[in-house]
């Protein structure tokens, strides 16, 4: 499995509701901003499209940018991405292991401490949490678990935990010291006025 040095404090996602960016133009503008993980997140349903979208970032990415694709397993394996993200209703994280090697990165969506240490027995890289804030971006989110549980999760599970749901660079941190190895951000990455690229590139120098 890969090891946990891959994540780096922020873990941008892209998202194609709230810009008019394509999933390559996301990924440019983050990769200028200094991101070194970065999921590709498409809930459009058409799989022709995202397949497209990953191979051409996958054929753009300089070499020490991870790519991970949201969901679709097929399509990580069609592009050669470096992993997946899955949701408890994906594929299982055995069965994605299986098929997709053991240098392949592979995490894994909980909502509770039940979950989480569920997760921390399965083969998978991270462990997420969330959401630990409301979020208007994931349709019928869980409940959201507060930052109380990035502490608790942190303490009980041994795989890096991915704090994600309504965190903003501004809270990311106190998330961060609460014990999560990582914070995924959607909106507060790419929503305007202030550029994608400026956003990231300041919150990195500070
Ligand atoms: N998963 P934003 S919350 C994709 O709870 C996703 O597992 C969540 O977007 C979970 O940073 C979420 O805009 C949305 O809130 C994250």
């Amino acid at each position: 499995m890969a090891p946990s040095s891959l994540l780096p404090p922020i873990y941008a996602i892209t998202d194609l509701s709230l810009t008019g960016l394509s999933h390559l133009e996301q990924v440019e503008r983050l990769i200028a901003g200094g991101a070194t993980l970065i999921q590709l997140r498409d809930k459009g349903g058409d799989c022709q499209a995202f397949y497209q979208a990953a191979r051409e970032v996958m054929a753009a990415r300089p070499p020490e940018v991870r790519i991970l694709i949201n969901d679709r397993v097929d399509i990580a394996l069609a592009v050669a991405a470096d992993g997946v993200h899955l949701g408890q209703t994906d594929l299982p994280p055995a069965v994605a292991r299986r098929l997709l090697g053991e240098a392949a990165i592979i995490g894994f969506s909980t909502h509770s401490l039940e979950q989480a240490e569920a997760a921390d027995q399965l083969p998978v890289d991270y462990v997420a949490l969330g959401p630990i804030f409301p979020t208007r971006t994931k349709a019928n989110p869980s409940p959201v678990v507060g930052t109380a549980l990035v502490s608790q999760v942190a303490g009980r599970i041994s795989k890096p935990l991915v704090a994600i749901g309504g965190i903003t660079l501004a809270a990311a941190p106190a998330i961060l010291g609460a014990g999560a190895a990582s914070v995924a951000i959607i909106s507060d990455l790419l929503t305007p006025p202030v550029s994608i690229r400026e956003k990231l590139f300041r919150f990195l120098q500070e």
